[in-house]
């Protein structure tokens, strides 16, 4: 393998066992690793530090680091470090159970951050120094040019900052990805120039990420598959979610305000987002294109019915039935998509000019349409903002979906004030729940609370919310954005002692 897949002599020479690779990584060193969305992420060396991690506790030892991915990762990075008690502080957006138990023990801290600017947060020196790159790749080339695995995140940046590379070279990992990506930096103000990106299929850079071979500490082989993301059929809410949205872009296909073949589609995690793919490849579109951040199973079953021509992203995310697919059929499908480093993929600047239809998952709204993506209950991280933020401020459309009610109908996601602020009322144009769609586009305050009341609120919620509405009108300070302070969190406090709201 190592032959094929590590072709650069010098770099052969570094051939080690994650065991020996991990020993490069000390305490209170920050490691900026690969990984996005469960793929990626390096699938050995992880698991060798929280060994050492652990052996070090045992004498005694604090022995944590500052973690730095693309994105989410899976139980064999994130979760095997954050099992150990290993990460002191982690950003940006994560999903694992062990890392959101210690985030929110207050065991470790989490900086969540738009994904687009976590390489300059990095590059300006906001998260300290960066000590080790630990990075998967597909296979190193004779030259020492590296071909990407199946996310790019903040890859480059991170071999860029770091004193110390350790590489992941995975056999699991398509060699025949060569080819598919497109690595290009911003670089840093004043000398910035324009991204030349004018749709989706442009391409801007080199295929290939870069790294200096003299920093190049560690190289290990692996041979291990991204993370299996399940996707579960879509259930009835998630389909009438789709079929709201679908019934809008009709309707603005027909009022001329979007071509018929839509503009560039960016489709957030999770199973609401994958159902409103399907809804898509079912629907009457052609020559679809998206310019998103994240290929979940339900744009690739697009690209395979030829409705997608063309998607950007930065990683994907697939179940292993999708992954198999992807692989088996990798040059057919590298016609068609183009893996770019987050910075570009969620770039402000492309986002606004492409004019993408952004569709995001929210926890909660409230009626005026702020919203909620990330704290369960005001305190409680969930998952992180995720790239959310960068389409929603950015895109032509932008879209963000819930069931109305949450666990077991307990919780309505429509409630008078959020008790955490994600995306303000000024970023969100369109609400949808499984009951409607409220288009908020020009709408004043308490003209929008009105129809998010109307549209997205479940019946059984709703008569409270228009109450408090009414009330709010007559005794707040203002009429622009009427509250009653002192009772705006009663749903949220009924709710923390375990009643329904
Ligand atoms: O928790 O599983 O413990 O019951 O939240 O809820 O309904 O399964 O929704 O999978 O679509 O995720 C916002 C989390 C929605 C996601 C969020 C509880 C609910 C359940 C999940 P349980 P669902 P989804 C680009 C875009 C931010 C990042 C983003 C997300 C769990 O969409 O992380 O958009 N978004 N990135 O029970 C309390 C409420 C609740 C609630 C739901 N109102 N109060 N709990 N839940 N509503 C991609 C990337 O950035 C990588």
């Amino acid at each position: 393998m190592s032959e094929n897949r590590v072709q650069s002599p010098a770099l052969r020479g570094k051939i080690m066992s994650a065991e020996d690779a991990a020993a490069f990584i000390h305490p209170g060193d920050n490691v900026g690793v690969s990984g996005f969305t469960g793929s990626g992420h390096p699938k050995a060396v992880p698991s060798a530090l929280a060994r050492r991690m652990t052996a070090a506790q045992s004498a005694g030892e604090d022995f944590r680091v500052g973690l730095w991915t693309g994105a989410s990762t899976a139980p064999e990075c994130d979760g095997a470090l954050f099992k150990v008690n290993g990460v002191s502080f982690r950003t940006p957006y994560q999903s694992d159970p062990e890392c959101r138990g210690r985030v929110n023990g207050g065991e470790a801290y989490y900086a969540d951050a738009h994904l687009s600017h976590v390489a300059q947060n990095a590059a300006w020196g906001h998260y300290g120094e960066l000590d080790v790159a630990l990075i998967e790749v597909a296979a190193v080339l004779e030259d020492g040019r590296l071909v990407p695995s199946t996310a790019v995140g903040n890859n480059q940046t991170w071999l860029d900052l770091a004193k110390r590379v350790i590489l992941e070279v995975n056999a699991a990992q398509s060699a025949r990805l060569e080819g598919m990506h497109d690595i290009y930096a911003v670089g840093v103000p004043p000398r910035r120039a324009p991204i030349t990106i004018v749709s989706s299929a442009d391409r801007v850079g080199l295929p290939y990420l870069r790294v200096d071979p003299e920093k190049v500490v560690a190289v290990v082989e692996t041979n291990a598959l991204d993370r299996d993301t399940k996707f579960s059929e879509p259930d009835e809410n998630s389909r009438r979610i789709a079929g709201h949205i679908l019934d809008f872009l009709r309707h603005e296909v027909k009022k001329g305000r979007i071509p018929a073949n839509l503009l560039p589609l960016q489709s957030g995690v999770g199973n609401v987002a994958n159902a409103v793919m399907a809804g898509l490849n079912d629907g009457p579109y052609e020559n679809l294109t998206a310019y998103t951040e994240v290929l979940q199973d339900g744009m690739l079953d697009m690209i395979r019915s030829g409705k997608l021509v063309c998607a950007s992203a930065t990683a994907v995310s697939f179940s292993a039935k999708a992954l198999a697919d992807f692989n088996a059929n990798i040059d057919e499908y590298r016609k068609r998509i183009i893996l770019r480093p987050q910075e570009i993929s969620n770039h402000p600047e492309v986002i606004r000019r492409l004019g993408v239809i952004s569709m995001n998952g929210m926890l909660e709204a409230d009626i005026y349409g702020n919203v909620n993506s990330t704290h369960v209950l005001g305190s409680r991280m969930m998952n992180g903002l995720g790239g959310s933020g960068d389409f929603a401020r950015n895109a032509y459309l932008s879209i963000f979906m819930t069931p109305s009610l949450a666990k077991n109908g307990a919780l309505s996601c429509i409630v008078p004030m959020v008790s955490h602020v994600d995306h303000t009322e000024h970023d969100v144009q369109v609400l949808v729940t499984e009951h409607g769609l409220a288009d908020l586009r020009g709408l004043a305050p308490r003209q929008r609370a009105r129809l998010i009341i109307e549209k997205c609120a479940d019946p059984k919620f709703r008569p409270a919310l228009a109450d408090y509405l009414a009330r709010a009108e007559k005794g707040a300070n203002g009429m622009q954005t009427p509250h009653l302070l002192g009772e705006a969190f009663h749903w949220h406090l009924r709710a923390l002692k375990g009643e329904p709201m």
